[in-house]
């Protein structure tokens, strides 16, 4: 029976894709199939297995000869956002619960609706790619990481101190009230990305938050450049390294224990776009986001845009803070296999750009429109964390054919690029929408996240979007 099979198709994605797949492509070729590497086996889908993928993903696959085998279709790629309905009916995510181990709603105040909770000790909310749908990311659908504890609120933001010291002429105590007067702030529209952004694309699984594409955001901040700061307490020859202090506690309570305390060398701290923040979308940062005073290290792991900032200690060497060594923040510089148990201590590197990453932002995945619908507009955006993105192409027929996109200018470095253009649909059907940037060393995003690494950082495998028209 159809509606049998549907279900059970599906639930198998779900549940076990390895077997799912198994079931669909045929025993062999899943045997086949090297770990991480899901879409890269040859074969492609034809008989039962099609009209079973078919009822899965709610109607014919309109490129199905293109389908590469093995594919777990975008429609029932877990964790997929329910789509908001557009059009008639339901997308064919929107059938598809959240599985008990997945995301939950996020309702926090100040925050919209349609976040979703992976975590709440430590609190992390993840935005879905389609809420990413403004060139400046509102603080109601900015993404939440913590380590520890949300730190005590502050009660007179302006008297709230940071401290720089260690290899320093003068060591500084400021209060936001001096930083404010005895400084000249700047305001910048920049990406601040966590490290692990796109972690669940990772397979075998990688240790901690299964983020999707939504542990990004795009805000203007207001502050003073940290290098303005350093060079007011004169920094020494020696100055090599920062270890950065905030106010949050460790999740154990243990206050001889920093929940996270990340480092970065002196030439980043130098760039005129790393700010001691105190403004987002020209408010004072909420308490969530690390007001009343935080850094923000555009185009580097999110980690090195301390909150509730009090302490900048410069080293003379590399920072040995909570979140530096071992694998954290950390990837291998010689390929490993996927799944090992590796301590990092070899081989590895501390992540410093963030990768390139295009996403799909004017429609959710799973995204049903009226039958007969043979155009599209679409819009996203896209970012390459040091590096610029020189193009964005979009491809509906599983990659054979692809189109650019345009691109509208930066406002200034490390802002995202905001792209659009319009897609064509020849007949009604199930279309994946994908999404591919091209950063400006010439690097195209791949097919599938690699670099395996047992954190999960530097996944930036193509946005791929499900579409059902009819
Ligand atoms: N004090 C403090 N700063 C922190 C963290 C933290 O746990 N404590 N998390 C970091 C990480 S891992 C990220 S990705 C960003 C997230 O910032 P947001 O919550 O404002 O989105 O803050 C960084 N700064
Ligand atoms: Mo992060």
């Amino acid at each position: 029976m159809a509606t049998k099979k549907e279900r059970s198709v599906e639930e198998l994605y779900r549940d076990d894709p390895e077997r799912a797949d198994a079931e669909v492509f045929g025993r062999k070729a899943a045997k086949g199939r090297a770990a991480g590497e899901v879409a890269s086996r040859r074969g492609f889908l034809g008989g039962a297995g099609l009209a079973a993928m078919s009822a899965a993903v709610g109607g014919p696959i309109v490129y199905s000869a293109a389908m590469p085998g093995g594919l777990v279709p975008a429609a029932l790629a877990q964790g997929a956002p329910a789509a908001p309905a557009q059009g008639s009916g339901t997308g064919p995510s929107a059938a598809a619960p959240a599985t008990a181990a997945g995301p939950q709603p996020f309702d926090y105040p100040g925050k919209a609706r349609g976040l979703m909770l992976l975590q709440d000790r430590p609190l992390v909310a993840e935005t879905p790619e389609h809420m990413l749908d403004d060139a400046t990311t509102p603080v109601d659908r900015f993404f939440v990481r913590n380590n520890g504890q949300i730190a005590p609120e502050i009660t007179n933001p302006d008297a709230h101190a940071f401290v720089i010291d260690g290899e320093v002429n003068a060591p500084l105590r400021l209060t936001l009230g001096e930083l404010k007067s005895r400084f000249r702030a700047v305001t910048y529209r920049l990406q601040m990305e966590c490290g692990g952004n796109g972690r669940s694309f990772f397979s075998p699984q990688a240790r901690g938050n299964q983020w999707g594409n939504g542990a990004i955001g795009c805000a203007e901040w207001t502050g003073v450049p940290l290098r303005d700061i350093l060079r007011a307490a004169g920094l020494k020859d020696s100055a090599r390294f920062t270890g950065n202090y905030g106010a949050d506690p460790h999740l154990s309570g243990d206050t001889g224990r920093q929940s996270i305390s990340r480092g970065m060398p002196i030439a980043k701290a130098l760039e005129r776009h790393t700010l001691v923040a105190f403004a987002m979308n020209g408010q004072p940062i909420p308490h969530i986001h690390g007001g009343p005073v935080r850094l923000i290290t555009p185009g580097w792991p999110g980690s090195l845009s301390h909150k509730w900032l009090t302490r900048i200690w410069i080293r003379d060497k590399p920072h040995d803070g909570a979140g530096m060594g071992g694998t954290s923040y950390r990837v291998p510089i010689v390929p490993i296999v996927p799944g090992s148990n590796v301590d990092g201590r070899e081989n590895f590197t501390d992540m410093t750009s963030m990768p390139l990453r295009s996403i799909l932002t004017s429609h959710a995945n799973g995204t049903r429109l009226a039958k007969g619908t043979r155009s599209l507009d679409i819009r996203g955006a896209a970012w390459a964390g040091d590096l610029d993105v020189q193009r964005v192409h979009v491809s509906t027929n599983f990659g054979q054919t692809w189109k650019a996109m345009r691109l509208a200018a930066p406002k200034n470095r490390y802002d995202w690029r905001r792209w659009s253009g319009s897609i064509q649909f020849p007949t009604d059907g199930y279309y994946e929408v994908w999404v591919r940037g091209q950063d400006s060393t010439g690097k195209y995003q791949p097919h599938t996240a690699g670099n395996w690494n047992p954190q999960g950082y530097g996944a930036n495998s193509f946005h791929r979007i499900a579409m059902l028209i009819g």
